[in-house]
């Protein structure tokens, strides 16, 4: 039983980030007393940070939510969940009756992101209302990788990852471990194994505008322009095939659409991308030189090239790259995942947003178009919304906007543990479970798309009690389906059941589904067959699955329709139409200031600013951080609060000056401005701004295709405050 009185120590595993730790978590009476890291546990081997080991501060926050609120007259009351259901209930119902499924919407932050149960439950509930309009981070985050993945592999959920312990040259753009512990690959301790590959005499690189905290661990730092990652990776290509160091016989066998490509690449030279990427032709060609001289080398991206506005053609170029010079699918190179879980089978038509008609991309909206589906009118205009687990007022694009979409709402309602900037939108919030109150399995990327170099499988009991009211979010999908009169899941077991472990238990006798709910029980079927609940129970520590072979993908296990990988997908040669005009932008950029993100130790994202361990000192705050010779012509020191802007938009910050940051290249982090948020009595009294507030967003500021928002190279005006 969680939340027993008696002290005792318990392994579950972080669901914070994607390393997904391991943790031993003390508890008495149903309170942390202390968080270490699990020694035993077969892929985090003792490792875990700061925000895993002191969870405590969260889960058992003086202004957690353990109550439903209501708003009354502008005020938060309490009110009991019965209330609370019964008049939601009611509101779905007749916004539903009235208007249809598509004025129904839902956004799904990313900390509820690591847990399946509930966010599959929230699937289930927009499914039963006929709503199809999810937005998650993943427009800010990831999902050209995703739409890559659907053009070169055949699906969303087909990645690939660098085979980390084995490589002998990983290139890494836009990431920075030693902070972040990375995305799309779960790697527990990253800069252990990354200096690994320096020790068994390989080679790392960064690509990076800014000289960062991984880059002075291990490696040579390469300075780039912000946003200008894409005619980096096509003067690679164009360098690797005027080499001829292509493997014409893989790419012959296993590839199609080569000669297109090579047609993409052939106008950009080193010499020609210089002007932009600030890499020097030489430096180009020395890295090119250790790619290809490697035993096994991968190039990686991540969020810092995925933020940028040609994040899908960077990721296609990148692939494109270690395919055809024979590193993918090979030892040391990069592999494609493999899930312990069954994938969910592509649904046919990609359905299409109303507003300016972008695709769909797995499944969700884009979230740079949610003021928009909010606030303009006509058929599928979204009036309901639920927010479960995000404070998108602080982490889209364009704050103000949503603010104006949020207030416009006829009904908004939040699940969260806390009630952060956005839930002072809300017209009911209500108190979802904190990670250590639910039972889980590792969430998507590791359990279904296998992104793990240490390929192995968990399951953990909840850990804790739910605070006071405190309700797992699937049962209240489940409520909130009933009093509207809408079936969850469209199937009659699935309405009994509230959490991952009474699935896992009810397993043998649920039968008869169809879509979505076969795919999660055939998932969780093959879980049950992994050992079955009470032998997942008795390895606390993870279990190890057969480690990810090189040879088991090209000509296996290709999702495609021709089972081919597609190096030249038609819909992305026809943007590489229009790659000189983006150059022409950048060389005329050339002298303009423009941002990019950074991500701070202390910090998640919006939510970590809520507990005095992690805010103290200088770090009740964010920064601009800008190079000295950015700082003195516009008279900025130390300590100088400076103005941002982009367009009419401005926000003040103080001033770091940072000689990491390579000039022209200014940062902001976000996830700050909490002065005004009531219900985090230790955020609001923090300081720095909102750096959403002058990013843009709507149809215009997305990179068509993927819908991701463009955060990082936004040029921005930045001046003393006067
Ligand atoms: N400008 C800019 N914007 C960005 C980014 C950037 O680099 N620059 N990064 C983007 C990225 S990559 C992401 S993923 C998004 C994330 O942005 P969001 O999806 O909005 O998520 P968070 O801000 O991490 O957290 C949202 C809420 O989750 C709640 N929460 C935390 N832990 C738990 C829990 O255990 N249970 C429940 N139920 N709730 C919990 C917190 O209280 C918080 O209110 O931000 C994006 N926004
Ligand atoms: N401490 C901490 N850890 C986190 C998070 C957090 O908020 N705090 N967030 C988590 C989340 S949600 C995510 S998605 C992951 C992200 O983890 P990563 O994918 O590793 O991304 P970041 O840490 O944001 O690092 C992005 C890097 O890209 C660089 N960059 C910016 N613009 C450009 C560009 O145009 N080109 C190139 N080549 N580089 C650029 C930045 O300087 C930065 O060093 O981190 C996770 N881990
Ligand atoms: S690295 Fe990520 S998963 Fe590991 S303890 Fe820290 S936040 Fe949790
Ligand atoms: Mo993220």
């Amino acid at each position: 039983m969680p939340g027993t009185a008696a002290r005792k120590t318990q392994k579950t595993f972080c669901r914070i980030c994607e390393a997904q730790c391991g943790l031993a978590v003390t508890t008495e009476n149903n309170r942390v007393v202390a968080i270490e890291p699990n020694t035993d546990h077969v892929a985090s081997k003792g490792y875990a940070c700061i925000k895993g080991l002191r969870m405590g501060d969260f889960v058992h926050n003086p202004d957690r939510l353990t109550t439903p609120l209501k708003k009354v007259d502008g005020q938060f009351v309490p009110i009991d969940w019965d209330q609370a259901i019964a008049e939601i209930g009611a509101k779905l119902r007749a916004i539903h009756a009235r208007h249809g499924g598509s004025a129904i919407a839902a956004y799904m932050g990313n900390p509820i992101g690591f847990s399946l149960w509930p966010t599959t439950a929230l699937t289930f509930f927009l499914r039963a209302f006929g709503a199809d309009k999810l937005f998650t981070p993943g427009t800010q985050d990831c999902a050209n990788k995703f739409a890559g993945g659907e053009r070169l592999f055949g699906g969303p959920g087909d990645q690939v990852f660098p085979d980390i312990d084995h490589t002998q040259l990983l290139i890494a753009v836009g990431t920075n471990p030693v902070i972040s512990k990375m995305s799309f690959i779960s790697l527990p301790h990253p800069m252990r194994r990354i200096e690994a590959i320096e020790a068994r005499g390989g080679k790392v690189y960064w690509v990076n505008p800014r000289r960062t905290e991984s880059a002075k661990r291990v490696g040579e730092h390469v300075p780039i322009r912000p946003d200008a990652d894409l005619f980096f990776m096509l003067a690679f290509l164009n360098e690797v095939i005027a080499r001829d160091a292509v493997d014409h016989a893989r790419v012959a066998q296993y590839m199609n659409g080569f000669d297109a490509l090579a047609d993409v690449a052939r106008p950009w030279t080193p010499e020609r991308v210089e002007a932009v990427t600030a890499i020097p032709a030489a430096r180009l060609r020395e890295m090119v030189s250790a790619y290809l001289a490697a035993d096994g080398a991968a190039l990686y991206s991540s969020t810092g090239v995925n933020q940028g506005s040609q994040g899908l053609l960077v990721y296609w170029i990148q692939e494109a790259i270690n395919a055809v010079s024979g590193n993918l699918d090979r030892r040391g190179g990069v592999l494609a995942g493999k899930g312990a879980l069954p994938r969910q089978a592509q649904a046919g038509e990609t359905p299409r947003s109303r507003i300016n008609d972008i695709p769909y991309v797995n499944s969700t909206v884009p979230a740079g178009i949610l003021a928009d589906e909010i606030l303009t009118p006509g058929s599928g205009q979204v009036r309901a919304m639920i927010n479960m687990s995000g404070n998108p007022l602080l982490t889209c694009a364009g704050s103000t906007r949503l603010a104006e979409a949020f207030g416009a709402l006829e009904l908004f309602v939040c699940i969260d543990i806390v009630r952060n900037e956005t839930a002072a939108y809300a017209d009911y919030i209500l108190p979802g479970l904190h990670s250590l109150e639910r039972a889980d399995i590792p969430f998507y990327f590791f359990s279904i798309m296998g992104l793990m170099p240490t390929r192995s499988f968990s399951y953990t009991d909840a850990v804790l009690a739910p605070a006071g009211d405190a309700r797992d979010e699937g049962l209240i999908y489940r409520q909130l389906c009933r009093a509207a009169g809408r079936p969850f899941a469209g199937q009659r077991a699935v309405q009994s059941l509230s959490n991952v472990a009474q699935m896992l238990d009810a397993l043998p006798g649920i039968g008869g589904r169809s879509g979505l709910d076969r795919w999660f029980f055939s998932l969780l079927s093959r879980a049950a067959k992994l050992g079955g609940l009470n032998k997942l129970r008795k390895a606390p520590d993870g279990v190890l699955l057969q480690p990810n072979e090189p040879g088991d993908y090209l000509g296996k296990r290709v999702q495609t329709a021709s089972g081919r990988v597609e190096l030249a997908p038609p819909d992305l040669l026809a943007r590489a139409q229009s790659l000189e005009a983006v150059f022409a932008r950048h060389l005329e950029e050339r002298d303009s200031l423009k941002l990019i993100q950074k991500r701070e130790r202390y910090t998640h994202n919006s939510w970590a600013h809520n507990a005095e361990a992690f805010v103290q000192g200088g770090r009740d705050t964010n920064y601009l951080y800008i190079h000295p010779d950015d700082a003195g012509p516009r008279a900025l020191g130390d300590g100088d609060t400076a103005s941002v802007s982009v367009g009419g938009n401005a926000i003040q910050v103080p001033v770091r000056l940072d000689e990491n940051m390579l000039p022209g290249s200014v940062a902001v982090p976000h996830g700050w401005g909490h002065q005004r948020a009531d219900g985090l009595s230790v955020a609001r009294h923090t300081r720095g701004a909102n750096v959403n507030e002058i990013i843009p967003d709507g149809p215009q500021s997305l990179e068509p295709l993927s819908g991701m928002s463009h955060m990082n190279g936004v040029v921005v005006q930045v001046s003393r405050a006067s």
